[in-house]
């Protein structure tokens, strides 16, 4: 299989390689995001907007979930959320004439990168069936061309409704809503590529799939343990909260092929002290093989429970439910495989253990390194067994922390954002909205590209997001989505699913986190919750970027309307009106959302209930916190092979991407890029520098092929390989995903290099 999706752009691809920096942040970083802005917006738009940002009368950052602390600076932003702000904000408008200019292959050959520089949508836009340019429509016409194609479906399951992360709980919850009174909970996530692991894990083991831990007991832990996660990147407000751990006597473990600059030593912008030193973050580095966490935290168990008086009995008894089972499993565990699975050497390991016998108060942080492999979800289950091994669950300074991505996916699940929702959850909505959603599972993401693929879907519908780029398998996804009757995107900006899509598509423009939204009802605001269950309002202050956009509530309400009609039991106009009216009924359907719009009113909002945080109570199937026992895997190399993982570079925010540096890895201008450990590419014959093709090989005797690609000799763990998603994805088979989980297993690809075939 040779992909169709087009190459970033040849002429700018060049990459440089200069050693990376052993620090994240500090003036350079405030330098690059306030430059990046100023392209996007100008000088005195970036002041006003990034002033705005994560203020408690402001927006919420677009960016990550990272929570915002009581205290707020007057710049409580990052770099990378100052990227995202304006990439938002940006001046640039994609205009009806922008589409006569364009026709549909001519934006199908652009690469991501330019389609998002092209500004922000505008106007509604429609694709006939047949046509080669999308032609400007009217708001009722586009959602009357939607409601014929869903009313002339078989059944109300040959229709998909994905959600990314950004969309609100305001409109999530009516989107849910909607889509179940029209009859389906096709209801796939950007959350089933991404922490669906965790949430499976957590659920199972402690009766909420959430994260354990407010920002205070970061700042209080003994230890954390940040593991499969780039926060100088991603979350790099995360930062300064381990800094702030650190000064109170907090040590760190980070587990990671890779050495992030971030982890090492840290910048702090936002303080004099970061101008000049910067913190030493990392204690004790793990520099582990992919794959390998599951192995090395079974092995730390079974220290654990060698140790005397390193196991909290007391916790143990009164909270936990198959210890036995457990230690009987973990006993096994044996250093020659932990070993081999890891590529770590003893001492390490010991030290580790070390650290963790001195602490009493222990969180784990981790992000996509977990979450995306095969054995993902006992992986996390395996770092669940430490925490109730040291009865660091629902102790203040201990706990988990899935560090979530998008701002509001959290939220959005919360709202009933979800493929398989809880029998408690329909019951409600059927009580208070008195119709009867369905009940049978519907669609996550892998689901949906099989039904589309076959046709079993016919229908697709995208609240946000980048469909076609973010999943797996681009060119199977791209295909099934070209098989499709009708593709809608309700969006900002413009991107490759716009592109590639079926018989008749819709591009729907829509406000962003930073702009006013008025509505009849006077001026709105809405909600989200970030990644610690802290829920509060998000207001933007900006003009609309064009008059043509309506909000994500607002085209839901008319949607439902058109698609509806008067068998509707739902007040939508009421909705569309004010969304203090959503929030009442969302304050009747969802658990720990009682009077909420008074105490959204609150300044900073407030936080959500967490039965094994608050009152170490865990609703699982037991009634306890659930120690599991799964058999120790490990991915395992055929000679001549390494794994792949394909990961987040600075100057992306998944599929948009900002620029072609990836400065805390020493990569400038360029993204066809693979980091290999040295020994592994000499060996394998490809000096630093050389050209090299991608080859995945998956176990059906498939292959799939990336070309161009820049070898870069890189201080990774040995065996494994790096290279940025979404140029990879093309690589990730469809069919391989996480058990239970279902999630893309995009951190361990096998691959080979191969001599470029491209000049
Ligand atoms: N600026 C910016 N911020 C973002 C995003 C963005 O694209 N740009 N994306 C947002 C989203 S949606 C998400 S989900 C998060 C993602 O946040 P991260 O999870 O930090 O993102 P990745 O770049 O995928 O990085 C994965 C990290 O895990 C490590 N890793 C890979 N495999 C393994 C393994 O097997 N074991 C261990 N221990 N480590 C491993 C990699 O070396 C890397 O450091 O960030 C969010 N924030
Ligand atoms: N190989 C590989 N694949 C991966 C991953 C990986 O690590 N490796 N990571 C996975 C992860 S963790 C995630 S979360 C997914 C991300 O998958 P998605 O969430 O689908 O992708 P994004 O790139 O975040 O979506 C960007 C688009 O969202 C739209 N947008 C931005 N803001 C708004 C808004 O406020 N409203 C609306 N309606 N639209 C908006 C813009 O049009 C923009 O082009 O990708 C997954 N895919
Ligand atoms: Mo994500």
């Amino acid at each position: 299989m040779a992909s169709e999706a087009p190459r970033s752009d040849p002429a700018q691809d060049t990459p440089r390689v200069t050693p990376p920096p052993h620090h994240a942040a500090g003036l350079p970083a405030v330098g690059h995001s306030l430059r990046m802005a100023q392209q996007q917006m100008g000088v005195r738009r970036t002041a006003l907007t990034l002033l705005r940002v994560n203020q408690k009368d402001g927006f919420d950052c677009p960016g990550c979930a990272w929570p915002e602390g009581d205290e707020r600076h007057t710049a409580e932003f990052c770099e990378n959320g100052a990227k995202a702000v304006a990439e938002e904000a940006t001046l640039r408008r994609v205009t009806p004439a922008f589409f006569a200019e364009h026709s549909l292959a001519d934006l199908a050959g652009r690469s991501g990168y330019w389609l998002g520089q092209q500004g922000r949508l505008t106007q509604p836009m429609h694709l006939p069936a047949g046509a080669t340019h999308y032609e400007p429509v009217g708001w009722d016409d586009a959602f009357a061309i939607i409601a014929e194609e869903l009313t002339a479906l078989d059944s109300p399951d040959e229709a998909v409704f994905y959600t990314s992360g950004r969309t609100s709980n305001e409109a999530a919850f009516l989107y849910q809503l909607f889509v179940r009174e029209y009859g389906t909970n096709n209801l796939p996530d950007c959350s089933n590529m991404c922490h669906e692991s965790s949430g499976s894990a957590l659920t199972e083991t402690l009766g909420v799939g959430k994260g354990s831990v407010l920002l205070d007991d970061l700042h209080q832990a003994d230890l954390i343990i940040v593991a499969g996660q780039n926060p100088g990147t991603n979350h790099p407000r995360m930062l300064s909260a381990l800094e702030k751990a650190k000064r109170a006597g907090a040590r760190i473990i980070t587990v990671n092929p890779l050495p992030e600059a971030g982890m090492e030593k840290f910048k702090n912008p936002q303080s004099l002290g970061g101008l000049t030193k910067g913190t030493t973050l990392t204690d004790l580095f793990l520099q582990i093989r992919i794959g390998g966490d599951q192995a090395l935290f079974r092995l730390l168990n079974k220290l654990l429970l060698d140790t005397e008086g390193a196991v909290d009995h007391d916790f143990v008894r009164e909270h936990t439910h198959g210890y036995e089972d457990f230690a009987a499993t973990a006993r096994d565990a044996d250093w020659d495989t932990t070993l081999a699975a890891t590529g770590l050497d003893r001492p390490a390991i010991e030290e580790a253990l070390r650290m963790i016998v001195a602490s009493r108060r222990t969180v784990v942080c981790w992000a996509m390194g977990l979450t995306q492999h095969k054995h993902a979800v006992p992986t996390i289950r395996e770092v669940v067994n430490l925490l109730l091994l040291r009865g660091a669950i629902g102790r203040p300074g201990a706990g988990v922390c899935p560090v979530r991505g998008h701002s509001n996916v959290q939220g959005d699940r919360t709202m009933g954002i979800f493929e398989r929702p809880a029998p408690a959850f329909l019951d409600a909505l059927e009580k208070e909205f008195g119709f009867a959603p369905p009940r049978a599972h519907g669609y996550d993401v892998v689901r949906a590209i099989r039904a589309l693929r076959d046709g079993d879907a016919k229908v697709f519908l995208a609240m946000g997001g980048n469909f076609v780029s973010a999943s797996p398998d681009t060119d199977v996804t791209e295909a099934a989505m070209r098989r499709a009757r009708l593709t809608v995107h309700i969006s900002t900006k413009l991107n490759r699913s716009h592109a590639v899509t079926g018989a008749r598509a819709l591009i729907l423009p829509t406000l962003g986190r930073t702009e006013r939204d008025l509505q009849a009802g006077g001026e709105q605001f809405v909600t989200v919750e970030d990644s610690m269950g802290m829920v509060h309002a998000s207001r933007g202050r900006l003009a609309p970027a064009s008059p043509g956009l309506l909000s994500e509530p607002a085209i839901v309400c008319r949607l439902a309307r058109s698609v509806l009609g008067t068998r509707s039991a739902v007040p939508w106009e009421t909705f569309e009106r004010d969304y203090a009216t959503i929030r009442d009924r969302i304050a009747r359907v969802v658990p720990g959302f009682e009077d909420f719009n008074t105490r959204v009113a609150h300044p900073g909002g407030f936080t959500l209930p967490h039965a094994p945080r608050d009152e170490r109570r865990f609703p699982t199937a037991t009634g306890k916190a659930n120690f599991t026992a799964a058999p120790v895997e490990y991915p395992k190399l055929p000679a001549g092979r390494l794994l792949l993982q394909t990961l987040r570079s600075h100057d992306q925010y998944n599929t948009t991407i900002y620029g072609l540096d990836d400065r805390y890895r020493g990569i400038k201008n360029g993204r066809r890029v693979v980091l290999v450990h040295p020994d592994d590419a000499t060996a394998l014959g490809f000096p630093d520098g050389s050209l090299t093709d991608l080859v995945s090989e998956w176990r059906d005797g498939t292959e799939r092929r990336a070309d161009g690609f820049r070898v870069v000799h890189y201080p990774t763990a040995r065996g494994c390989a790096a290279a940025y998603y979404p140029e990879t994805n093309v690589l990730v088979p469809l069919d391989a995903t996480a058990d239970t989980s279902n999630t893309p297993a995009s951190k361990s690809v096998v691959v080979r290099l191969e001599p470029s075939r491209t000049p």
